[in-house]
């Protein structure tokens, strides 16, 4: 079960004022002691992840958060963290120990009711100010799901649940497939998947799994071959594939080997397909050739992961934008879930594929880019303009391809 990636799981975010027994309700929900309890207000400094099984959802992660009425720089600091946090995740779940909701509790639901996510309103403490059914009308009028709860005896906890998963079922969107949705039953694919040093010993990685499932799910007939394979694979059959999916590390290689008549993508682009929108992110990919000397670069790696030697985000990436624009860059990388606040000094973002994120949190991340008017693009879409083949990996996607030329020519004239 741990094992399930935390970007393929629902996130569940408790929201609320200090004390309202925020951390309790994490606690009671995930069945382990998660977050410290105190009756001291602003217990909670940091938003705390745990990853747990909620029957039948299955896996999914719970975050707790800091009480939003916080006060003071450090405690105003803490509010904007819990409330970034609101921005993308897939439930809100908020907590209050009041009656009579305050101002920062209503500002809660009117945030989640703006971005559209699907919000439980928890009544707690009901053993010190039992629910009157005047109070319980009030808060159904906010129109969201209201449970009552005692997060201490765990009274209530089981409708909680309950809750979410109906939540869960009628309003959350899955996630688009990765690739499935390209081929139909019959057709040929080629998937190119490079064993290089980085990849991991005796398995292909998720994304190379969930593609060769999703086309053997569409009746599809899936190749899998290595880029030095690539020309020898295409001469051997006697009629060409649908299309080739390629790692984009490779897909310079890839290109070069295959007629423009078989179209290309790559898995970095089926990805943003699948968990971002790639329509704009191929718009923001224009943005690429326009960078000028003394411009700066943001890149958006969501994941801590270790950086390797010839790490894709922090030097691959960094080295190839200087080389192929060969304008004087600030080039500066942004590692974790944070992202910065203000993105207008930068001309350009570039996002990781986001694999440990959700869906809604890259879309999260490009509406942030968008209402600061900051282009944003991704790994996969900036390699491939880097290697003078984002048009070709595009063919697939000709609503994505229409933008980004659109954007081209509208922002050069
Ligand atoms: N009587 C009663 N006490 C509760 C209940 N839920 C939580 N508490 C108590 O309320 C206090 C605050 O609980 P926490 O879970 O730490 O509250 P929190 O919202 O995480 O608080 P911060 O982290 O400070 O924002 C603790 O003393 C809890 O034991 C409840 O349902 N009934
Ligand atoms: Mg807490």
């Amino acid at each position: 079960m741990l094992s399930t990636p935390k970007g393929l799981r629902l996130h569940f975010g408790l929201f609320g004022n200090r004390n309202a027994g925020k951390s309790s309700l994490a606690n009671a929900l995930t069945g382990q002691r998660i977050s410290i309890v105190s009756d001291v207000p602003g217990t909670t400094t940091d938003p705390v992840e745990k990853a747990c099984e909620l029957a039948p959802i299955g896996p999914v992660v719970f975050i707790d958060t800091a009480g939003v009425d916080d006060v003071g720089d450090l405690g105003q600091a803490r509010v904007r963290r819990s409330l970034a946090v609101l921005d993308w995740v897939d439930v809100a779940i908020v907590v209050t120990s009041e009656r009579t909701l305050s101002s920062s509790e209503k500002t809660l639901l009117a945030k989640a009711r703006e971005l559209g996510t699907p919000a439980v309103l928890v009544l707690n403490k009901t053993d010190l100010r039992p629910v009157t059914d005047d109070e319980r009308r009030a808060a159904e009028a906010f129109g969201v799901a209201v449970v009552e709860t005692n997060a201490r005896t765990g009274e209530g906890i089981d409708a909680l649940r309950a809750a979410l998963v109906r939540l869960v079922s009628e309003r959350t969107a899955p996630d688009r497939p990765l690739v499935g949705e390209l081929a139909q039953a019959g057709d040929t694919v080629m998937l190119v998947t490079p064993i290089d040093t980085g990849a991991p010993k005796g398995r292909l990685i998720l994304p190379q799994v969930q593609a060769v499932r999703e086309l053997l799910d569409a009746g599809a007939k899936c190749l899998v071959v290595q880029e030095n394979r690539v020309a020898e694979m295409l001469d051997e059959l006697k009629r060409p594939p649908k299309f080739i999916m390629t790692d984009s590390q490779v897909v310079e290689s890839v290109a070069r080997q295959s007629p423009d008549s078989i179209p290309l993508t790559t898995f970095s682009i089926q990805m943003a397909y699948s968990k971002s929108d790639l329509e704009e992110l191929a718009e923001g990919a224009a943005a690429l050739a326009r960078l000028k000397d003394g411009d700066r670069v943001l890149i958006c790696e969501t994941c801590s992961h270790h950086p390797q030697k010839d790490d894709i985000g922090r030097v691959k990436i960094p080295r190839w934008l200087r080389e192929k624009t060969g304008k004087d860059l600030v080039i500066e990388v942004a590692v974790g879930k944070d992202f910065p606040e203000d993105l207008t000094p930068y001309a350009v973002l570039i996002q990781c594929g986001g694999c440990v994120v959700t869906r809604r949190h890259m879309l999260a991340r490009l509406r942030t880019s968008k209402e600061q008017g900051v282009p944003m693009t991704n790994y996969g879409l900036t390699i491939c303009y880097l290697q003078g083949v984002l048009e070709r990996v595009l063919s697939c996607h000709p609503e994505a391809l229409a933008r980004y030329r659109a954007a081209l020519t509208e922002k050069t004239e």
